[in-house]
């Protein structure tokens, strides 16, 4: 049998949607192996995460060698690659809409305005 790699979530928990991921995994019980990437200190800059992701942000995965980036990807790639209960993210298509409307939803409006007090309030005044 091929040996797997564990899973590697790379994250900042100054982050929104790495916060998102993580909680997911940490909930779920997915066996991950977790990477702080400290924005603060520019590490989402270095040259070994910019081979994981150009964009140079967090979160990313890799699986096995898969590398994916993008919370609300990521969070549909491991409700559905893996045995996870399934309230999370049902089968019934009308229920899985429902949760990808909100997916949809949130970028543009929570996490949009959120971040702004985040930035304003917590990141340009460096209280942390
Ligand atoms: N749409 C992306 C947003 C990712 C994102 O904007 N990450 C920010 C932190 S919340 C980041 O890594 N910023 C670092 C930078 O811009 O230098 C997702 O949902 O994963």
């Amino acid at each position: 049998m091929a040996s797997r790699l564990p899973l590697r979530v790379y994250f900042d928990l100054l982050s929104q949607p790495s916060r998102a991921v993580l909680i997911f995994l940490r909930r779920t019980g997915i066996p991950h192996v977790e990477k702080p990437v400290a924005l603060r200190k520019g590490e989402q800059r270095s040259p070994e995460f910019t081979k994981l992701n150009p964009n140079q942000k967090v979160p990313v995965i890799v699986d096995n060698g898969f590398v994916l980036t993008e919370s609300v990807a990521i969070l549909k790639y491991l409700a559905t690659k893996y045995d996870i209960p399934q309230f999370w993210y049902p089968v019934d298509s009308m229920q899985r809409a429902k949760v990808d409307e909100y997916m949809a939803w949130q970028h543009a409006t929570v996490r949009y305005h959120a971040s702004k007090v985040f930035i304003l309030e917590v990141w340009t005044k460096k209280s942390f």
